[in-house]
């Protein structure tokens, strides 16, 4: 039997690989418990900074796979809040509060949980012919794993209503437009621009990213007066750190900071 998650582990960041390519990289429990599995793997392994996801094959990942035997609860009515606690919201939390950043790499349709799997990365970038599709209100479900919150903070309601209830793809460019996502680039580009933000974030302060992805979650839920507190205390834990040492030296020597040795 094939692998559902493959994990490619490159210099500096790792790969994991959506890899049900002939049903849109549907999730199902296996494939579910394979990225949970490899974003710990990619969490404990000191020389993974980085992590890219994306999808084997012309999409990145449908949703839930709707054949799936998870939800064929023997002829009753399967427990999608049930399903949600135990795989789709430990997984999307977990991505939140990984300290490494997350790229997804978005090469085809992303629809259902698929695409606000995507949206929990902290860098979505996407192939021109990609779209963000809210398949859910089609099946008569809500947006979950995240999406309710994505696209609400980062759209507003009007736009968030819009996607939400009338389930139409999103095409990447507008995505992009919109501000939903970080960058659009060719197709044929992706691979190579994914791999160029994947080495350059390896290459950054590990301690820097990880306090500034902090920071800016916090943001979200404070008022300035309490954001600024926040700064103050994660800025002290930075200038405590090493890399501060190497960036300022490397400053003033006139050479390129070499923060994957602090
Ligand atoms: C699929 C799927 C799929 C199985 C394509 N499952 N086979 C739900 C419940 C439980 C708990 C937690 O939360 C959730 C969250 C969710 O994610 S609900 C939303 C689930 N996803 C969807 O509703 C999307 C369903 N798929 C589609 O609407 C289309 O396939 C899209 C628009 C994604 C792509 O359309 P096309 O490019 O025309 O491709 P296709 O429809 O021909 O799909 C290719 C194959 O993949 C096809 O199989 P076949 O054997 O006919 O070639 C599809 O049946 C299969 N596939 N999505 N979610």
């Amino acid at each position: 039997m094939t692998d559902p998650v493959l994990v490619d582990r490159r210099d500096g960041y790792h790969v994991i690989t959506l890899n049900r390519p002939e049903r849109l990289n549907a999730f199902n429990a296996d494939m579910l418990a394979g990225i949970a599995a490899a974003m710990v793997q990619c969490r404990d392994d000191d020389s993974c900074r980085a992590i890219v996801v994306t999808g084997a094959g012309r999409g990145f990942c449908a949703g839930q796979d709707l054949t799936a035997r998870e939800l064929d609860d023997a002829g009753g009515r399967p427990d999608l809040g049930a399903s949600l606690e135990t795989t789709y919201n430990p997984l999307i939390l977990m991505m939140r509060d990984m300290a490494k950043p997350i790229i997804a790499s978005v090469n085809g349709i992303a629809a259902g949980a698929g695409a606000n799997f995507a949206l929990a990365a902290d860098f979505v970038i996407a192939g021109r012919s990609a779209s963000f599709l809210q398949a859910f209100a089609r099946i008569g479900l809500i947006p979950d794993a995240g999406g309710t919150w994505w696209l609400t903070r980062h759209l507003g309601e009007a736009r968030a209503k819009a996607l939400a209830m009338l389930a139409e793809p999103l095409p990447a460019a507008t995505a992009e437009s919109w501000g939903l996502i970080h960058r659009v680039v060719d197709d044929a580009d992706l691979e190579g621009e994914t791999a160029r933000l994947a080495e350059r974030l390896a290459a950054s302060s590990a301690m820097a990213l990880a306090l500034t992805k902090r920071a800016i979650h916090e943001a979200s839920r404070n008022a300035l007066e309490t954001q600024v507190r926040v700064e103050r205390d994660l800025q002290r834990e930075a200038g405590f750190g090493p890399d501060f040492v190497e960036g300022v030296s490397a400053f003033l020597a006139k050479r390129p900071a070499d923060f994957r040795r602090t």
